[in-house]
């Protein structure tokens, strides 16, 4: 089995997690960092007193594994912030910093996990994940898998080596036959031109914040007083895709 081959099958052994590969010269030239080209900063990043640590990217690197982890809707609790992260993202940390430890002490190759928001270091998952072959953009503005719709979430991994990518995925296009459930669920109209409206979900992603409350069931007695947010996932549960 090649190299990357082997890579997809161990990230794919964790549970819940699908896998893919993207060079970063392609990702480079993705829409989401021309969008940022045209509008010259990051919008909706995290706050000036967020941002202590950068990710540098190592010059070595040259591939990206992109690794979607199921966010299945009978498990709403892998999707509620606290303490600044999510129960699935922490999940998927856990796995990229054990597959970071594999690529080293089975084929001596350096990775570097990257965290979840650009400015940190981070990189465009969607985008990545589209070019990884793992699914498409919908008209939700979400990453659609074929098996799971949207209810996935992503993160990537900095490898080391020029690893041959398992992307675009041909033949998969279910917004063009569907009646755009998710864009009539948004509570905040973000689709009325046809197109998302960013303004229009922050607003109901600061509604969901203000509505934020401690709730020990969800995350364990370590946390009992710590405020749980339920981020809005309307136009995501809204999708026929994967149910
Ligand atoms: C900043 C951010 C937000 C902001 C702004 C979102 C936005 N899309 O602009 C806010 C806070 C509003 C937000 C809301 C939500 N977010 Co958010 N967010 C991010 C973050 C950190 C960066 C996204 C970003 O700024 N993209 C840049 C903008 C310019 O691009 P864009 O709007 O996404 O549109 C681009 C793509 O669609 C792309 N594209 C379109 N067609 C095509 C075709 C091809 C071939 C390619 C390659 C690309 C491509 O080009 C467009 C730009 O032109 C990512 C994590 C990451 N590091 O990527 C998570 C992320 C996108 N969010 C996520 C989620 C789940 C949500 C919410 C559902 C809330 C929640 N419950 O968590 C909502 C959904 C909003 C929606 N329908 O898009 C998930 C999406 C998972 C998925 N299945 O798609 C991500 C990937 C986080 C994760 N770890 O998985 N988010």
């Amino acid at each position: 089995m090649n190299i990357r081959n082997e890579i997809i099958a161990k990230a794919e052994s964790f549970p819940g997690i699908k896998a893919g590969v993207v060079l970063l010269e392609n990702l480079m030239n993705a829409p989401s960092y021309k969008a940022i080209e045209r509008n010259g900063e990051i919008l909706g990043a995290c706050s000036a007193d967020q941002k202590p640590t950068v990710t540098e990217w190592p010059a070595a690197a040259k591939s990206a594994v992109i690794l979607g982890l199921r966010h299945p809707e009978d498990k709403p609790e892998l999707d509620w912030w606290d303490r600044g992260n999510t129960k699935g993202n922490r999940e998927l940390m856990k796995i990229s910093d054990a597959l970071k430890d594999w690529l080293k002490a089975e084929h001596g190759i350096n990775a570097v996990p990257l965290p979840y928001h650009v400015e940190r270091g981070g990189l465009f998952l969607k985008d990545a994940a589209v070019l990884a072959g793992l699914g498409i953009i919908g008209r939700s503005n979400l990453f659609l898998h074929p098996e799971w719709g949207p209810r996935i979430r992503l993160r990537a991994i900095l490898v080391e080596e020029e690893l041959e990518p398992t992307g675009p995925l041909e033949g998969f296009s279910p917004c063009e036959t569907c009646g755009d459930f998710c864009q009539a669920a948004c509570p905040q109209n973000s689709f009325s031109t046809g197109k998302y409206h960013r303004p229009s979900c922050m607003q109901q992603l600061d509604i969901d914040k203000a509505d934020s409350k401690p709730d020990a069931k969800a995350i364990g007695e370590e946390a009992v007083s710590k405020p749980v947010t339920r981020f809005c996932r309307e136009c995501e549960l809204a999708c026929p895709v994967g149910t």
